[in-house]
């Protein structure tokens, strides 16, 4: 018989967002009358408008013809890596630095071949599971031991530090994974903050992986929306980033990685050249319809309409810290990010999970889910239809005391 791989033998927990949903089934099941809103999972609710639509549309109509038939485009798109280098980049990278993909988290799985087993792992506590449970699986991670993953150095963001890690918790030649706007907290780092942060990985030869998923969800303009805006950053990091969420491609699939031809390995090997030889390797290009409706969000008409989703999201996330802050409950995120982290001081996150769920019938996401410093918060997702968000709040400012 073949042994189980042992790295994932190493996962203390199942995933997250399953795990979430079972317990909203089981409550479900216990409740039938009940009807449950979710404000749990990040996962878009309102439909692609028309422009983006007619874009994919478009793009699954040329499929029909001779001339506009496409089939494998490994790399994707050359004139969609150019105009996301012009539109998020201001033209900075070669189109052979922009590698377009089925969406940020499959890009975050697999850039973790780039490292291998061993590499040091820094992370951000707390943070999207997909950078602890990827460096569990990659073997760069090892056992569960006190609250957290042996090989995985938290780096605690809490209201003690305006939720920004203390650079000097990071080991020398770590791949440190960074989030902004983050999920969970909703906190967005500032110019100094991400400018410490690409000083500190050049000084300790780390690389950052940046997250930039919920870059258009930013309102104010002083808040660097990618990491590219600090100086030398292109010699230490790798940004991945999504039109699931400005879009609503959740379901869709399209996004893309930038990988600077500066960035180099500790030997002075390119980590461009690698990433290329990975995706033609194990993946075949994102969906040429995707695509389509890709290039369409990024012309004028296109951009107008990934403005107009996101304000929808953020008038919900507003909705939803002003009924909590109302209550006394201490919140951050919500302005700049879909996503509002409500602490509850010395109360174990699941139980007020459960509280919330029970009380409301309302599905939140617990804050230890995302890491030990999770722990004592819940995470509200503005994701959801206005009315159900809007009655959602209505019984929390009524059945939540
Ligand atoms: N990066 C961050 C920081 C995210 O929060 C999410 C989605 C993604 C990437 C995924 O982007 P794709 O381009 O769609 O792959 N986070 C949601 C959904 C849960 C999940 O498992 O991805 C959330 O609720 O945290």
């Amino acid at each position: 018989m073949i042994n189980r791989n042992p790295y994932i033998a190493n996962l203390k927990a199942g995933y997250l967002f399953p795990e979430i949903a079972k317990r909203r089934r089981e409550y479900a099941a216990a409740h039938p009358e009940a009807k449950i809103i979710s404000l749990g999972v990040g996962n878009t609710t309102e439909p692609i408008l028309p422009h983006i639509n007619a874009g994919l549309a478009e793009g699954a109509k040329r499929l029909g013809t001779v001339e506009g038939y496409s089939g494998y485009q490994d790399e994707g798109l050359p004139e969609l890596r150019e105009k996301i280098s012009k539109v998020f980049y201001r033209g900075k990278f070669a189109i052979d630095e922009i590698f377009i993909s089925d969406g940020a988290k499959c890009d975050i799985g697999r850039l973790q071949i780039l490292f291998g087993a061993g590499t040091k792992i820094a992370v951000q506590d707390p943070s999207y599971p997909v950078y602890v449970d990827g460096s569990v699986l990659a073997g760069a991670a090892g056992g569960w031991e006190n609250n957290g993953y042996t090989g995985i150095t938290y780096l605690p963001c809490t209201a003690d530090n305006n939720f920004f890690p203390n650079m000097e918790l990071i080991q020398p030649d770590s791949l440190i994974y960074f989030c902004s706007p983050n999920n969970p907290t909703g906190a967005v780092s500032n110019r100094d903050q991400l400018s410490t942060l690409v000083k500190a990985a050049i000084e300790k030869g780390c690389i950052i992986i940046f997250d930039a998923a919920y870059s258009e969800f930013i309102r104010d303009p002083s808040l660097p929306k990618t990491i590219f805006e600090i100086d030398k950053a292109d010699q230490c990091a790798i940004e991945v980033n999504s039109f699931s969420k400005p879009a609503g491609f959740t379901g869709v699939r399209l996004g893309w990685s930038v990988v600077p031809k500066a960035l180099l390995y500790s030997g002075g090997e390119s980590v461009n050249k690698d990433w290329g030889r990975i995706m033609g390797t194990i993946f075949n290009g994102a969906s040429n319809i995707a695509q389509a409706g890709g290039l369409a969000a990024l012309n004028d008409e296109g951009l107008k309409e990934m403005r107009t989703l996101t304000d929808f999201y953020l008038t919900n996330a507003k909705l939803i810290r002003d009924t909590l802050q109302k209550l006394g409950i201490n919140c951050i995120g919500g302005d700049n990010s879909p996503y509002i982290w409500a602490h509850f001081p010395g109360r174990d996150s699941w139980e007020v999970f459960s509280e919330i769920l029970e009380k409301c019938q309302v599905v939140t996401t617990p804050g230890a889910g995302f890491g030990p410093a999770g722990q004592n918060f819940v995470r509200f997702s503005a994701f959801g239809h206005k009315e159900d968000v809007e009655e959602a709040c209505k019984r929390i400012t009524s059945l939540l005391s």
